[in-house]
């Protein structure tokens, strides 16, 4: 005789299971929000995660560097694209999120509230930004649920190829003159510890961890990755003879994992709570390019109309 089980039970089965949760499957409210709020956030830092590097589009030092940059934007705007498509397979409406974004009701990645100031600052988002997203997300390519994990499999290839430009330009400035290497060197120092932060708060300070460890959304801890995006970047560091910008990082031959430095938390919190040095900057950008958007979005829904109906 089969022992019937709740929906509940079902859904936890499958998780312990190693199963993946798709669409039709039913899941608690809790872990539906989840993923929405998660995913969405991450929509919108890829979306908003164009503009600081989309200003260095015109200004690249060589037509190579140019289409090269110009396709690495053009990637990020299609990350958005298929994380906005899977977040709608849990049943939300993409102009809503959108709307969110916009009113300021929605968060993105902390990390693009920076200013990009020199053309060494491609490199070092490349490097770092792209690199710990690439950490975070290769993570996020094994979770539970299915669109999500789908999408993060592609995002992930691209994001390999963004890495290594990132990383190229860094090592090709080390080589060439003093002012170069400076200039290398002040982006590193920049953008290293933003960089740290995108992982997100300490675990102790992480109130959304627990609920998505134990539904599998999250395979590992914020400071977990932190650490292996650490133990992975300083030795490329070492190779082009960038220094990281903290003075306590040492290597500790026991526990095989660099020790870094305090990150400082309150600029962290107070840059997510909308007051870093371009979040102003950035929501007039993307609020600006939504409304000059509005008549390709009608066009496109006119057209839609008359030949999909
Ligand atoms: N920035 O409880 P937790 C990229 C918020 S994509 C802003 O630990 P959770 C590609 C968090 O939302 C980069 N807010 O949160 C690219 C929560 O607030 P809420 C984006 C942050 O979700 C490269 C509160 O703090 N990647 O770079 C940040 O468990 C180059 C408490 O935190 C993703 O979104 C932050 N850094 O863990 C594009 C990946 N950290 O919502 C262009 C997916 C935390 O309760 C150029 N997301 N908060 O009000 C995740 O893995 C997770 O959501 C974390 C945060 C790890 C970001």
């Amino acid at each position: 005789m089969s022992e019937t089980i709740s929906k509940e039970q079902a859904f936890d089965q499958k998780l312990a299971n190693g199963q993946v949760i798709e669409p039709k499957d039913w899941m608690p409210e809790r872990y539906r929000n989840q993923l929405i709020r998660m995913m969405s956030q991450h929509a919108h830092s890829e979306v908003v995660g164009m503009l600081p590097e989309g200003n260095w589009i015109t200004r690249a030092p060589s037509l190579e560097r140019k289409l090269v940059l110009l396709a690495k934007v053009q990637d990020e705007a299609g990350h958005a694209l298929y994380i906005y498509s899977a977040t709608e397979t849990l049943g939300v409406d993409r102009k809503e999120l959108i709307d969110q974004l916009h009113e300021g009701k929605a968060k993105y990645s902390s990390i693009f509230n920076y200013p990009t100031l020199t053309w060494a600052d491609m490199g070092a988002i490349g490097w770092l930004v792209d690199g710990a997203a690439i950490v975070n997300q290769t993570a996020l390519a094994k979770c539970s649920y299915g669109p999500y994990s789908r999408a993060m499999i592609r995002i992930c290839k691209e994001e390999n190829f963004h890495n290594k430009q990132g990383y190229q330009i860094l090592a090709r400035m080390m080589q060439g003159t003093e002012v170069q290497k400076k200039m290398a060197q002040d982006a590193v120092n920049r953008w290293w510890w933003p960089s740290l932060m995108m992982f997100g708060p300490t675990d102790k300070d992480s109130p959304n961890s627990a609920d998505l460890m134990k539904w599998k959304v999250k395979l590992h801890s914020n400071d977990d990755l932190r650490q292996r995006f650490i133990d992975r970047t300083v030795p490329q560091a070492d190779a082009i003879g960038i220094k990281i910008p903290d003075p306590e990082l040492k290597y500790n031959e026991k526990t095989r994992h660099y020790e870094f430095g305090q990150i400082n938390w309150d600029e962290f919190y107070s840059v997510i709570r909308g007051n870093g040095p371009c979040n102003h900057e950035r929501m007039k950008a993307r609020t600006k390019a939504h409304k000059d958007g509005k008549w390709v979005r009608e066009a496109v829904e006119a057209y839609a109309a008359k030949h999909f109906n």
